[in-house]
């Protein structure tokens, strides 16, 4: 059972460590918060920034570490706030993306994670997941999170802050990317990371 083995969540977004803890449950793997924030180059590249701050935490901590970075990239925007997502939603909020986008139709979004995981036996390895969707008119819904409430997926009318937390978990992107990672550490059989 992998549970038994500590993996150090490097993350200072409990909300984050939540929706990991509930995703990678069906594989057996429990994350330890490691309340910490991640340390970030300057890139705009989410695997980038994930692969060095987790590659950073392993050397550091000496100990099997995740890393997730993850950002929405809204097309109409060209791409931000991508990997300001973090700063954008401190300052401007919602609110402040709805603004931005008012009176524009193309409503075009993505949400993108990238992971990074580094241990001592199994070195760097990176999993990626994306969720497409659009952003909404209105903020909607209490549930999760960050842009939750104006982020609608692909085929959907609710936001993410309007879903049941599972229901969020098979269209997001932080689902994609560690359900990639659960299966993939599995199949090390078992292997201590
Ligand atoms: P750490 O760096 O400490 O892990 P953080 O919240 O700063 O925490 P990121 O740098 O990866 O994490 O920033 C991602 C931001 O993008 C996050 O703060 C949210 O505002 C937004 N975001 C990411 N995933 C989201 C999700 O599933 N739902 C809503 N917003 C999300």
């Amino acid at each position: 059972m992998i549970s038994m083995v500590s993996i150090l969540f490097i993350t200072s977004n409990e909300h984050k460590v939540e929706e990991a803890n509930r995703i990678l449950s069906q594989f057996g793997i429990q994350l330890e918060m490691f309340p910490q924030k991640k340390i970030e180059i300057q890139s705009k590249s989410l695997l980038k920034i994930a692969k060095y701050a987790a590659h950073m935490a392993a050397k550091r901590l000496k100990s099997p570490v995740l890393v997730e970075d993850s950002g929405l990239f809204i097309r109409a925007l060209k791409g931000f706030p991508g990997p300001f997502s973090s700063y954008i939603h401190e300052t401007i909020g919602c609110e402040g993306v709805l603004k931005l986008l008012s009176g524009i139709e193309d409503r075009y979004a993505v949400f993108k994670c990238a992971v990074a995981f580094c241990s001592p036996s199994l070195g760097l390895n990176t999993f990626q997941g994306r969720s497409i969707g659009r952003i909404s008119l209105n903020m909607r819904g209490q549930a999760g999170f960050g842009f939750d409430p104006i982020f609608v997926p692909h085929g959907e009318e609710l936001t993410f802050a309007e879903m049941l937390p599972e229901q969020k978990d098979r269209f997001s992107h932080r689902g994609a990317a560690l359900r990639a990672f659960g299966s993939w550490l599995s199949s090390k059989s078992m292997a201590k990371p």
